[in-house]
């Protein structure tokens, strides 16, 4: 949760305060003004004040990361792979005390954290191994005494606008690849966890990035976001959030023809076949559905499921659901953390008053405010039945705990209510056919797909990112997210001492 506040303000009494990170100095805004993190298990709980950016912060950051380029581009790529390596170890040294800080500024529970933060270190080694690799291709030319190879080159200065949901692997996602392929950064976090992206910046000016190559600066979307989107001086922009925000990027960028890459929405599938482990496919769906209180962009909240399976099924995902823990994600106990934000709290509120009208209530439904969870921004975890494949509790992203099961006649419908989305980036399959699998592998149009798994757990060594209004075509993660942040430049060298034309000296005629 986050407010604006007045610089004048007195601090309240051991509130840490936090700056934006420039030109290698830790540095207040030029507006003087700052807002606060809270805890959202406990919102009494104020983890920090942190610099409110504005127009004038993110130039000075575009400035400083324009000045590094030319000294980081021309740093030979292993020796920034070394860099990048000693983040991740720190990462790995720090493991307990960032994952930790994590669950306390967004609330996922601790081995979801170590998980995020693990995430992180995978994605700083695999990128660091970048250094060494990065490769182009070298190809014969169709002339004699002439030489063709391609080559990757950085864009110049990239601007990373990241969510809350993974405040550490997923600006590690995106702050790797770039830095690997010699661009330098403007990073701007969600405005719900500055203090993750702090304690990432931190590390990596102890890494021994070059002051200037990655620069911090914290506030909103509308103020520091917008000025990162319009500067002519940023080539490169990813962003990770929500379809609308993604859209109005997109336009803003792409009247400059920047490169971007988004990765938006999803309405996540587990398709449950009549031959199905009922109760793998209960721990999938728990997991997915349930798991950082559905608050991934991989979450699942819609269960296709053959309708002799139905019942079996929501009698397990009752029982189970029931005894899960809410609470505070340092509660070893708890299995369900908070939602973000009080926004988030009614927005799934108002979704279930949807679901109300349009499925059955298995259970849940409402805000969990009984003793100490009222003080924190908690949701019941909540399951559907009878939800129709076009429904709108089928159809929308909620981005909360809540679980709708379609009924299908057959694997045909059940292929059809999946793909009848407009969002495509994660879906899984339980069944113990392999002929249906392989069906599944082929037909849904996701850009992730399981086979007796949930949908979320993607490894950060294969391409992710989505489907038709999930993004835009790009992927992180796995070695094409070098894609994002090169150009290839195809190098001809003649070596023959005299003009050769292609396409013409080597035709007859
Ligand atoms: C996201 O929610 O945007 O596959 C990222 C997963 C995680 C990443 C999720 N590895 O669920």
């Amino acid at each position: 949760m986050t407010e604006t506040i007045s610089a004048t303000e007195p601090a309240a009494a051991g509130t840490p305060t936090f700056r934006h990170f420039i030109a290698g100095e830790w540095c207040d805004s030029s507006s003087g003004a700052t807002f606060e993190s809270h805890n959202p298990a406990d919102r009494r709980d104020v983890v920090g004040r942190f610099q409110q950016g504005n127009a004038a912060d993110v130039a000075m950051a575009i400035r400083a990361a324009d000045t590094a380029g030319p000294m980081w581009r021309r740093t030979p790529a292993p020796r920034r792979g070394e860099i990048l390596y000693a983040f991740g170890a720190l990462m790995a040294q720090h493991k307990e005390r960032l994952a930790r800080a994590m669950t306390r500024e967004m609330g996922k529970v601790l081995t979801e954290a170590r998980g995020d933060v693990q995430e992180g270190i995978d994605i700083a080694f695999l990128m660091a191994g970048e250094g060494r690799r990065m490769a182009g291709e070298t190809v014969p030319s169709e002339l004699p005494d002439k030489w063709a190879m391609s080559v990757r080159q950085p864009i110049g200065v990239a601007g990373i606008i990241t969510p809350w949901n993974f405040p550490m692997a997923i600006p590690c996602w995106k702050m790797m690849p770039a830095l690997v392929t010699g661009n330098t950064v403007v990073f701007k976090p969600a405005s719900d966890t500055p203090h993750c992206a702090t304690l990432l910046v931190e590390l990596m000016e102890e890494a021994g990035f070059p002051p200037g190559v990655v620069n911090l600066v914290t506030g909103s979307g509308a103020e520091v976001g917008d000025a990162i989107v319009g500067s002519p001086d940023v080539g490169v922009i990813s962003f990770t959030g929500s379809s609308a925000t993604g859209k109005s990027i997109a336009a803003k960028a792409g009247a400059k023809l920047k490169r971007l890459s988004l990765e938006l929405g999803g309405k996540n599938g587990v398709v449950v076949l009549a031959d199905a482990d009922l109760d793998l496919a209960t721990d999938g769906i728990l997991w997915s559905a349930f798991g950082t209180t559905g608050q991934r962009c991989t979450a699942a909240s819609r269960v296709i499921a053959e309708r002799s399976v139905v019942d079996g099924l929501l009698e397990r995902l009752e029982r189970r659901t029931r005894a899960l823990r809410l609470g505070s994600g340092l509660d070893p106990s708890v299995d369900v953390g908070p939602l973000i934000n009080e926004g988030a709290v009614d927005k799934v509120a108002s979704y279930t008053e949807v679901g109300r009208g349009e499925g059955e209530l298995v259970l849940g439904g409402d805000r969990a405010e009984e003793a100490d969870l009222a003080h924190g921004h908690f949701f019941q975890p909540t399951i559907f039945s009878r939800v129709g494949a076009m429904d709108r509790i089928g159809q929308e992203e909620i981005f909360g705990p809540v679980l709708s099961v379609i009924p299908v006649a057959d694997y045909g419908e059940a292929m059809l209510a999946l793909n009848q989305t407009r969002y495509g980036l994660s879906s899984s399959i339980f069944t113990r056919d392999v002929n249906q699998a392989f069906r599944a592998m082929r037909d849904f149009e996701t850009g992730i797909v399981y086979v007796n798994a949930g949908t979320t757990g993607a490894e950060t060594h294969l391409p992710f990112g989505g489907w038709k209004e999930t993004g835009n075509g790009h992927r992180e993660a796995g070695h094409v997210a070098l894609d994002t942040y090169t150009e290839w430049k195809s190098i001809y060298v003649d070596f023959s001492g005299r003009l050769q034309r292609a396409q013409i000296d080597n035709q007859p005629g």
